[in-house]
């Protein structure tokens, strides 16, 4: 058996002879997240050999271009990984074609715009005049195609129905680079509206329209939304970073599934698919040649040592005990959700079927920030966010989002969760927002310091029933 705690050990003992600040922020992370209840619906704890796989020499190598084709010499090994790692993702979602470069959901988000507007906007406009690349346009056709680019239009979700800053938020590229018009949910059921987001594509005719989200609890029905794609002659991008793993583990099938429907999906690897930190595109054959552009055209030289934990972490979700824990992630939000309903706890939409909640705190006059801070008290990691149609804005907000992939992989199953519910209502029920001269305050709040405690006590004993990385002991 795999040695970790010496491995490790020897590892931060020779980081401490350089610099033993950065040694012991590294152990301390660990107990940090070995003592809290992470519920940041888009972490996880990455399995060991993966994390390992990112400490190599494959770090030290420039690579640009793509597998057999780069812009410097002896990348040989960086192609094996890089092809290994597009094998592994294209078996694992059944795609026509994968690209594992991007370093993040945004830039993975980037390639995939880039691409569309390369295959829908520039070869065509190339084709036309004749152009082979466009070196051989005119500085006026140049001039002409710049404006093309910047006129297009896209359809996402807006931010506070749960949509991603990158789907065209004014304070993203996205939001700079296109004409944007976001949809949003049905006030009185909290879901898409197909039929109003049908409307508005047929008026407002979008390039493309991005299905995915980071803070909807719910499904998405993608082949609705390829259908009204095609209708508008929109490309279909699917941003599915939050829900990779709920599709790599077959949670998300036939309409649900968005392979076979969006024309260009991109996701992170280390939400739900529990990888290392970074991002992929995987495109249908049309797109392919467009995407494979993303290093130079928005990306840096690919990180030879992130694909290669890519590789291994793709490798371990087609193993069948991902799909186990991929049912076992939804399984968990629903005994979470259910937990917090029973215990008088408001959530939009009023559940969930994917692996994420969003709370409501503002029946407990409180704003996201004060619920967030007081569960951090008590050790219950969370994040606030917004809810649809917020009054109190992305700042303060009204809402916390939670999750359930990291508590799964610690092997947590419905009746922790139970109890993880019971804890967070405790929590809210006894979390006050301090009153100032011109009324309750959004940032400050009282919590009793014994009621913190207690709840890190009972999160304590659920934590070590269900170690993080049982075996590995730091000392
Ligand atoms: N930061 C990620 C999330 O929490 O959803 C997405 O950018």
């Amino acid at each position: 058996m795999t040695d970790f705690s010496s491995i490790y050990s020897q590892i931060l003992d020779a980081v401490a002879t350089v610099e033993p600040r950065v040694a012991e922020a590294t152990r301390q992370e660990l107990r940090d997240q070995r003592r809290s209840l992470k519920l940041i619906a888009s972490e996880n704890y990455a399995s060991l050999p993966t994390l390992l796989t990112m400490g190599t020499w494959l770090s030290d190598k420039y690579a640009e271009g793509t597998v057999g084709h780069r812009f410097y010499a002896a990348c040989q090994n960086v192609d094996t990984v890089e092809a290994v790692a597009s094998e592994h993702a294209k078996a694992l979602f059944g795609a026509e074609h994968a690209y594992v470069q991007p370093h993040s959901g945004i830039d993975a988000n980037l390639v995939a715009y880039w691409a569309i507007l390369n295959y829908r906007i520039e070869s065509p406009t190339l084709a036309r005049l004749g152009a082979a690349t466009v070196n051989d346009l005119t500085e006026a056709d140049w001039e002409a195609l710049r404006h093309e680019f910047n006129a297009q239009r896209v359809m996402g979700m807006s931010l506070d129905a749960g949509g991603h800053l990158t789907h065209g938020f004014r304070h993203n590229i996205s939001g700079k680079m296109f004409t944007q018009l976001s949809y949003g949910t049905n006030p009185s059921t909290g879901l898409i509206d197909y039929d109003a987001l049908r409307t508005a594509a047929r008026e407002y005719r979008p390039l493309i329209i991005v299905a995915g989200y980071s803070a909807y609890p719910r499904r998405v029905n993608f082949a609705k939304m390829r259908e009204i794609a095609d209708e508008v002659g929109a490309t279909l991008f699917v941003d599915m970073a939050h829900f990779a793993g709920l599709v790599a583990g077959k949670v998300f099938t036939g309409e649900e599934n968005p392979v076979g429907y969006g024309h260009v999906i991109a996701s992170t690897t280390h939400k739900s698919l529990r990888g290392p930190r970074g991002g992929f595109v995987l495109a249908t054959e049309e797109y392919a040649k467009s995407v494979d552009k993303g290093c130079p055209m928005v990306l840096g030289g690919p990180l030879g040592h992130v694909m290669a934990a890519k590789a291994v972490a793709f490798a371990e979700a087609r193993q069948e005990s991902f799909q186990v824990y991929a049912a076992q992630v939804a399984s968990n939000a629903k005994a979470l959700a259910d937990g917090l309903l029973r215990r008088g706890v408001s959530l939009v939409t009023g559940g969930t079927d994917n692996h994420l909640i969003l709370i409501d705190v503002s029946g407990f006059g409180l704003t996201g920030r004060q619920a967030e801070s007081a569960l951090l008290d008590s050790g219950v990691v969370t994040n606030r966010n917004s809810i649809p149609r917020d009054p109190k804005g992305a700042w303060y907000t009204s809402g916390i989002r939670i999750g359930t992939p990291a508590l799964t992989t610690r092997g947590f199953k419905e009746a922790e969760f139970d109890e993880v519910a019971d804890l967070i209502a405790y929590v809210l029920k006894n979390t006050a927002p301090c009153s100032t001269p011109t009324g309750p305050s959004k940032a400050k709040y009282e919590l009793d310091w014994r009621i913190a405690e207690q709840v890190q006590a009972r999160a304590d004993e659920l934590l070590e029933a269900n170690p993080l990385y049982p075996g590995l002991d730091l000392g």
